[in-house]
């Protein structure tokens, strides 16, 4: 009996260990040269920038990945009432609160109000609006190349400019 629960033991210690082979090969795949070395960063040595096609009241900073090109990592500010109006992206997006207080909505949802530790994810395609509503600090994880796709009342896709229109916002034309 004491037989077969340490082969037990040793069967699921094996099944554990080949996860994590697994996960570090993944991993190791999608690396760029900073991540070789590994990677550990406080927000002071991050650089923000704006995001072209988000709104100016958001700033973004690339943690690991290219968003242009693959899966990322974005650390992202947003101010206290900027709001990202209805819209979609092609990658399924994981949303991390690190701190402050935005309401995600999804489309025919309820707005949920999200605080430090809060967790979401807006499947792919699928509509949704985020609003700041205290200065928050966030993390995003796109598993393939980041896009946005404003829509309008009737779900029809509209440019950037005339979403932002609609929540008086501007939309960013260049990182900076
Ligand atoms: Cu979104």
């Amino acid at each position: 009996m004491k037989k077969i629960v340490s082969m037990r033991h040793q069967v699921r210690l094996i099944i554990v260990t080949g996860c994590v082979l697994v996960l570090s090969v993944s991993s190791l795949a999608q690396a760029n040269d900073s991540t070789v070395h590994g990677v550990a960063r406080n927000m002071g040595q991050m650089t923000f920038m704006t995001v072209p096609g988000l709104p100016t009241c958001t700033q973004g900073s690339v943690q690991n990945g290219d968003p242009s090109k693959g899966p990322s990592i974005i650390f992202a500010k947003m101010a206290a009432g900027c709001i990202i109006p209805w819209h979609w992206h092609t990658p399924n997006e994981h949303l991390m609160i690190v701190s402050g207080v935005a309401s995600a909505e999804m489309k025919g949802e309820k707005p949920v109000t999200l605080r430090a530790g809060g967790f979401a994810i807006m499947p792919s395609h699928h509509i949704h609006q985020f609003r700041a509503i205290k200065d928050c600090v966030l993390y995003i994880y796109s598993d393939a190349a980041f896009d946005i796709h404003y829509v309008d009342g009737q779900e029809k896709e509209i440019p950037p400019d005339e979403a932002m229109k609609a929540v008086k916002e501007t939309a960013a034309k260049e990182m900076k």
